[in-house]
């Protein structure tokens, strides 16, 4: 028996719910408890805050529901500041071909405390998510081996992330910031690799998000989101 196990934590401010944190878990049911512990614990400490609530969700899943994905391959493209991570990210766009370069840019430069990613369209470059202020959330995936849980491991992560995301058939790139502040790295992915890029913000900056680059001849957008927040993937290495 599986279970999927998910945490996320939000801080009150005037009235509003900020996001802090969130990690999820596909776990035996042996490890439920464990990782129960580790994850609400590591809600409890979290860089960006201190938590006013914390959601802890379980449900049962069927092995057959789930998907095995290989992890994308990894390559590190070291900067010296921000401005020449932009400069990668720029190049990635290029080759994409994405023409209005700037507009993307800007875009992931002012994303700040969405919960999920943007999804933007590279013909239109118009955004296709509903909600502006949540995004789209890649949710229901985690590594076929269970690895340390205590501590967050951001590159760990987002390689889940990326990889499930970047398997979805209409989705051809991805760019990500950090949104922890005192994480600088971020990374650029593509069918086939995970670029991570050493600096694309300053430490203490809590700016951060992500874009899902979204090509809507490949598929449509409604099937593109359904798999993203709901198929079961476990990724392998
Ligand atoms: C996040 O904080 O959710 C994003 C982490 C980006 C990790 C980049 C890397 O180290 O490869
Ligand atoms: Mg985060």
């Amino acid at each position: 028996m599986k279970y999927s196990i998910k945490m996320r934590s939000s801080q009150k401010v005037n009235e509003k719910d900020i996001h802090l944190s969130g990690a999820e878990r596909i776990v035996d049911e042996k490890s439920l408890m464990f990782v129960l512990e580790k994850l609400a614990s590591r809600a409890l400490n979290h860089s960006r805050g201190e938590a006013d609530f914390i959601n802890l969700k379980i449900n049962k899943i069927k092995e057959e529901d789930i998907i095995r994905v290989k992890a994308l391959k990894t390559r590190t493209i070291k900067v010296d500041n921000k401005e020449e991570g932009y400069r990668v990210v720029a190049e990635f766009l290029n080759k994409i071909g994405i023409n209005n370069i700037q507009k993307v840019l800007n875009l992931l430069l002012n994303a700040i405390n969405m919960r999920g990613a943007i999804i933007l369209n590279i013909l239109s470059l118009e955004r296709m998510e509903d909600d502006w202020e949540k995004g789209v959330r890649v949710t229901n995936m985690d590594y076929e081996k269970e690895g340390d849980i205590e501590i967050k491991n951001h590159y760990k992560e987002a390689l889940c992330l990326a990889t499930k995301t970047l398997n979805a058939k209409a989705i051809v790139g991805e760019i990500c910031i950090s949104d922890d502040p005192d994480y600088v790295t971020g990374y650029v992915a593509t069918k086939n690799e995970y670029i991570r890029i050493t600096k694309l913000k300053d430490k203490g900056s809590f700016l951060g998000g992500r874009i899902f680059l979204y090509d809507p001849r490949l598929d449509t957008l409604e099937n593109t989101i359904s798999y993203l927040e709901n198929q079961l993937v476990v990724v392998y290495e």
